[in-house]
């Protein structure tokens, strides 16, 4: 989703930026003056790449305030939004101090004859070395919250989303695989969705985005780990229309009176989004709460579920409804 620039660590930065500088070449009309001008290019090649590489990083990253408010809740629940803004202060106030400490020594290494130029162009490498190791934290907690950003899916705002959520292991992924483009991993453990995931679909002329989500547990909001609130995030901003997948045969794990109170919290949490309710693993024993039942295995019923969400998002949006009706 996010274009973010890679980042180094401390020290590969610095090994870029001293790499330059070994190459930074001078002029002069005798020997000392081209010692001179060689340390002050030296320097300043070297303090130059720190000073852009750093400010680039706080470029980079995209201007959370205006991010929309389902990568804001994302972004939140993955990296910590106050947290991030830290790093990124940090970062931004190296790449200033860089500048700073270039220009302090490019200064006093030409002032002229009398400066020891070996000892200054050797105490700004330094400052600048202890400058870089002191944010190496900040750079490592940017690194991390990329490798984390640039998994987001990339969302189309036209499009209609619907979103398969449930406790673990009932089948949702499995059901997202069966209906559309997405492919995320299903095994026989709970949690093996470990964020939001999007896969298409078309019908008639229409394109539809279905969202794979973590699954949820029913227990108080503050006690949910950050899978489970990447898929409260989800219905909470993104769906025009929830799949709610049961297993009434628990072999997911969890008794079917906590998946019910669930399936009633997302109710009441989001009284105004159209679900519906289907009971996964038909093919296998298992009591029934009279909704639609259905096998993402045997693919029984699972065309029911999309024709039922999709009528439930045709009739609450008139004008839809005649778009699709024309060809
Ligand atoms: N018998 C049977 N097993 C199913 C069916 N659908 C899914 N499974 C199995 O149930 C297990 C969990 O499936 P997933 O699709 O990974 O479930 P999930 O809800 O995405 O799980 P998490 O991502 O962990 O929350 C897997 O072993 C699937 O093969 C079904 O219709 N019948
Ligand atoms: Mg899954």
């Amino acid at each position: 989703m996010f274009e973010l620039p890679s980042i180094l660590t401390a020290d590969g930065l610095l090994d870029k930026a001293f790499g330059r500088a070994m190459k930074a070449t001078a002029k002069g009309p005798d020997r000392m003056t081209r010692a001179r001008n060689l340390a002050v290019a030296r320097v300043g090649t070297a303090g130059k790449a720190i000073e852009s590489t750093l400010r680039g990083y706080v470029k980079g990253f995209p201007s959370l305030e205006r991010l929309p408010p389902f990568y804001r809740e994302l972004v939140d629940v993955l990296v910590d939004l106050g947290q991030l803004k830290k790093h990124l202060g940090a970062v931004d106030w190296a790449a200033q101090k860089a500048g700073e400490i270039t220009r302090e020594y490019r200064r006093r290494i030409g002032r002229g004859p009398g400066a020891d130029i070996g000892a200054l162009r050797r105490e700004a490498y330094g400052r600048l070395s202890s400058l870089v190791r002191q944010v190496s934290g900040d750079l490592d907690a940017l690194v991390e919250a990329r490798r984390a950003l640039r998994k987001l899916p990339s969302i189309d705002p036209e499009l209609p989303t619907i979103v398969v959520a449930g406790y673990p292991n009932v089948g949702k992924s499995s059901f997202v695989r069966a209906v559309s483009t997405g492919r995320p991993k299903i095994a026989d453990y709970p949690f093996t969705t470990k964020g939001v995931s999007l896969g298409h679909f078309e019908r008639g002329v229409r394109r539809y985005q279905i969202l794979d989500t973590p699954g949820i547990l029913d227990r108080p909001m503050e006690k949910r780990n950050r899978m489970e609130r990447q898929a409260i995030a989800a219905l909470r901003h993104l769906a025009e229309a929830v799949v709610f997948l049961v297993d009434p045969t628990e072999t997911c794990g969890y008794p079917l009176d906590d998946q019910m109170r669930l399936l009633e919290e997302v109710r009441a949490l989001f009284p105004d989004v159209p679900l519906v309710v289907a009971e996964n693993k038909a093919d296998l024993e298992g009591p029934s709460r009279g909704h639609l039942r259905i096998s993402t295995l045997t693919g029984e019923g699972v065309i029911d579920v999309l024709d039922r969400v999709l009528s439930t998002l045709t009739s609450r949006d008139p004008a839809f409804a005649l778009r699709s009706a024309s060809p």
